[in-house]
C-alpha cells in the first residue's frame, strides 16, 4: 500500500472511531488543521519535480476532499445520535404542579397598597408626590411650624432625639412628614399642590400606637386657597378612597400649631353590624384627618408673603386608614414580618390601584 493510501486509512480509522464531535474536531485538526498529516504533505509539493507534483497534487487535493465529505457525514451521524440519546434519557412529567412565578407569589403590604391608592387619587387631582428624609432638624420639624420654643406641644410629640452636635444643634426622627412641606415651600414658587407619604416617629408603643408609623400629609399654597377648596378636595378623597358615592363629613374646630383655622374631620359610619364596619352608611362618626388653612409664620418663616399667598393642608395616619378600610384588626401585626399574615392581607404586585381600573381591584 502507498503511504498516501496508509495515511488515508489511519484518518478514517479514526473518523469512524470519534465518539463525539468534539473528539471528531481533534482528528479534523490531525489531519487538515494547519500543521496537519494532510496540510503537512501538501507543503512538499513546491519542491517537487514537475512530474512528481502532477501526480501529487491532484492525489493530496481528492484526499483532502473527501475527507471533509467524511468528516461533514460523521458530524451529521454524532450529532443525530447525540440527540436521539437525550431524547431516549430526559422525560418531562406534564402532570406535575405548575410552580408559580415570584410576581404571583409575593405580595403588596397593606400599608404600600394604601399608599399607593391614595397618592392614585391625589395625582388625579393634579398632586405631584413630595418626599424628604426621616432624620430632620429641630427647625424644620418645630420651629419652622410655628411650635414656639418650650412650647408643651413639642413635649406632645415624645420626639426621638440624637445625641447633640458638637455645634449644639440636635437631630431627631421626624415627629410628622410636615418638614417636607416646608422644604418644598422654600424652593418652589407657588402654586404648590403636593402630597407626602412616608414614615414618621413618636416615642409611643401600646396596642395602638406603634412608635413608627406612617402619615401622609398635603399642601396646596396659591393666591387664593380657601377653606370651601380643601373641604371638596377632602370629601372627593374620602368618597374615592372608602369607593362610595354618598359620604356624609363633619368639619369640627381644632388646634394645631401650623394652622389657623384649625379643622378636625370625621366620616359617617355605621358601626351597628357587630363586628362590621361600613362607611357611607348609618348614624355614627368616626375621626379620620386633621386640616387647617397654613399659619401666616410657617408662610413667612418659609419666605412667602403671607398677605400675598395662602394655603391649606392636612394629615392622615395611613396605618389606621389601611385597618379600617381593609379590616385588619391589629397595628402591630402590620410590623411583624410575619410571612402568613402577609399572604393574607397583602396584594397582589400586578393589581396596581388606579381610578379607572379600581383602587381594591
Ligand atoms: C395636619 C393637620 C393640619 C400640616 C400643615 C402643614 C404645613 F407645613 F403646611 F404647615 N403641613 N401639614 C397639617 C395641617 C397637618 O396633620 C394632622
Amino acid at each position: 500500500m502507498s503511504d498516501i493510501a496508509e495515511l488515508e486509512q489511519g484518518i478514517l480509522a479514526a473518523i469512524d472511531a470519534a465518539t463525539s464531535e468534539a473528539e471528531l474536531e481533534a482528528v479534523r485538526i490531525g489531519a487538515l488543521g494547519k500543521k496537519g498529516s494532510i496540510s503537512e504533505r501538501m507543503k512538499t509539493l513546491g519542491a517537487m519535480s514537475a512530474e512528481e507534483r502532477q501526480t501529487m497534487g491532484p492525489l493530496l487535493n481528492g484526499l483532502k476532499n473527501s475527507l471533509t465529505e467524511r468528516l461533514a457525514a460523521r458530524r451529521q451521524e454524532l450529532r443525530h445520535a447525540a440527540i436521539a440519546e437525550r431524547l431516549a434519557r430526559e422525560r418531562v412529567d406534564v402532570t406535575l404542579p405548575v410552580r408559580r412565578p415570584p410576581a404571583e407569589t409575593g405580595r403588596i403590604h397593606p400599608i404600600s397598597q394604601v399608599i399607593d391608592e391614595i397618592t392614585a387619587i391625589f395625582s388625579d387631582m393634579g398632586f405631584s408626590i413630595a418626599e424628604g428624609p426621616d432624620i430632620e432638624t429641630d427647625y424644620y420639624n418645630f420651629t419652622a411650624l410655628n411650635f414656639p420654643e418650650g412650647h408643651p406641644a413639642r413635649e406632645m410629640h415624645d420626639t426621638f432625639f440624637f445625641n447633640p452636635r458638637e455645634d449644639g444643634e440636635r437631630m431627631l426622627l421626624r415627629t410628622h412628614t410636615s418638614p417636607v412641606q416646608i422644604h418644598t415651600m422654600e424652593a418652589q414658587k407657588p402654586p404648590i399642590r403636593i402630597v407626602i407619604p412616608g414614615k414618621t416617629y413618636r416615642c409611643d408603643s401600646d396596642p395602638t400606637h406603634t412608635p413608627m408609623f406612617h402619615q401622609l400629609e398635603g399642601l396646596v399654597v396659591d393666591r387664593t386657597a380657601n377653606v370651601a377648596n380643601m373641604k371638596w378636595a377632602l370629601i372627593e378623597f374620602c368618597k374615592a378612597f372608602f369607593e362610595v358615592d354618598d359620604l356624609q363629613m363633619r368639619f369640627r374646630p381644632s388646634f394645631f400649631p401650623f394652622t389657623e383655622p384649625s379643622l378636625e374631620v370625621d366620616i359617617q359610619c355605621d358601626r351597628s353590624r357587630p363586628g362590621e364596619l361600613r362607611f357611607g352608611e348609618g348614624s355614627d362618626w368616626m375621626e379620620i384627618l386633621g386640616c387647617g388653612m397654613v399659619h401666616p409664620n410657617v408662610l413667612r418663616m418659609s419666605g412667602l408673603d403671607p398677605d400675598e399667598f395662602q394655603g391649606f393642608a392636612w394629615g392622615i395616619g395611613i396605618d389606621r386608614l389601611a385597618m379600617l378600610k381593609y379590616g385588619m384588626p391589629d397595628l402591630r401585626a402590620f410590623f411583624d414580618a410575619d410571612a402568613r399574615w402577609l399572604s393574607h392581607y397583602g396584594f397582589r404586585p400586578l393589581d396596581l390601584p388606579t381610578l379607572f381600573g379600581g383602587l381594591s381591584g
